[in-house]
């Protein structure tokens, strides 16, 4: 399965290269950041121009891998419905059609006959993406297409997205918040166990080609299973020195943030905005661990940086089976999987990473957070 690695590549580029123009364009720049003004029907679409960027990029990553790989096309879920209403209350299925004159009309239609942003947006899905320099010749994955399911997160950390902030990165720190926050997330799950095999991220904002003032990307990406453990990013040196260092929400809980500042100290506790930032973080090595004690998240959050974290000998574990498990060693079985919903939630909530998590590289780290937390919270 490295064909399906090389494609989840291609089409994270392709949908980078959405992002990226739906803020440089003008007509699609407008409908992204308007703010609630005009009447009540512009209100309602505006806001939801939001979403039908999610949804393109969502339906193009469906369309490419559904073509390529049949068996997979009933096991690709996203954050998003694909069922959409326009300005006129009409409802329309958003899809990629076969060829961009078609997707551009579909689009033209939710986009209530705004044909040049429709035609923009059409012509990023249709086109294809620069050729990915990612090294994976020689790779072999020994799963099959009929045993695989994915989560895509179309856009992870919209409203960094959206508000655009550019901040200037310090090299070998994070982004706190920002444009750097807002990442593509394609991940890979057994269908069986739930456990994710494979991850693609891609960075749309990873800094400004002095040149040209353009955006560039980066992506990265993991595989993990059985033997097979690849990671492009190379685990960071040195094993866990004396100072843990954690990244978290802002709007984590008062009882967090205070036990890890007595663990990590002020200097070594940070916030970013971004679920998939935060893991990604963690994957860099620009935080040793990430702690979430709320259900907030969701499969298509965790999913890809999850696989590349098992790649780089780490994991995701649910926080609250963790603490309220007695054995230690029954951690690495605490690992989030991607395969069953919550069946007594509804909607999204289905899907929710429920017991908060705990992301590590290093399992002596998760054990002494764990025990930091346990008669916390
Ligand atoms: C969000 C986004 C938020 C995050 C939240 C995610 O996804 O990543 O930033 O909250 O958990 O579900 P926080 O930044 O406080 O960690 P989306 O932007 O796709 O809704
Ligand atoms: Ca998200």
């Amino acid at each position: 399965m490295a064909d399906l690695l090389r494609l989840l590549l291609r089409v994270a580029e392709k949908a980078a290269n959405v992002a990226r123009l739906c803020r440089q364009e003008a007509p699609l720049f407008q409908l992204l950041v308007q703010e609630k003004t005009g009447d009540d029907k512009n209100k309602k679409f505006v806001q939801d121009f939001k979403t039908l960027a999610d949804v393109v990029i969502q339906e193009m990553i469906r369309h490419d891998v559904g073509a390529q790989f049949p068996e997979m096309a009933a096991f690709i879920h996203g954050e998003e419905s694909n069922k959409f209403e326009n300005g006129l209350g009409e409802s329309v299925t958003v899809t990629v059609c076969g060829t961009e004159e078609d997707t551009a009309a579909l689009l033209a239609t939710v986009l209530d006959g705004d044909h040049t942003a429709a035609s923009l947006l059409a012509r990023a899905i249709h086109q294809d993406p620069a050729s990915i320099d990612a090294d994976t010749d020689g790779l072999t994955v020994p799963l099959g297409p009929s045993e695989l399911g994915i989560w895509i997160d179309p856009i992870d950390a919209t409203s960094q997205y959206i508000e655009g902030r550019e901040e200037v990165l310090e090299e070998g720190h994070l982004s706190p918040s920002g444009l750097h926050c807002a990442l593509v997330l394609i991940g890979v799950y057994l269908r069986s166990t739930g456990e994710p095999v494979m991850g693609v991220i891609n960075q749309p904002f990873n800094y400004k080609d002095p040149a040209g003032g353009r955006w560039r990307g980066k992506h990265f990406w993991g595989v993990s299973c059985g033997s097979v453990n690849v990671c492009s990013v190379s685990r960071p040196k040195g094993g866990p020195g004396a100072g843990l260092s954690a990244v978290l929400s802002s709007s984590e809980k008062p009882v967090v943030k205070e036990a890890l500042t007595s663990l990590c100290g002020p200097d070594k506790l940070m916030y970013a905005s971004g679920a998939g930032y935060k893991i990604l973080c963690v994957i860099q090595g620009l935080a040793d661990v990430y702690v979430l004690s709320e259900g907030s998240t969701f499969k298509w959050d965790s999913c890809a940086p999850h696989a590349l974290l098992r790649a780089l000998g780490g994991g995701v574990v649910d926080l609250t089976k963790c603490l309220q498990s007695s054995s230690q060693a029954q951690e690495p079985q605490m690992e989030l999987t991607y395969h069953q919903p919550n069946t007594d939630r509804k909607g999204a909530e289905r899907w929710a990473n429920r017991g908060g998590l705990v992301a590590y590289r290093d399992v002596s780290q998760l054990h002494s957070v764990i025990g930091l937390l346990k008669d916390k919270l």
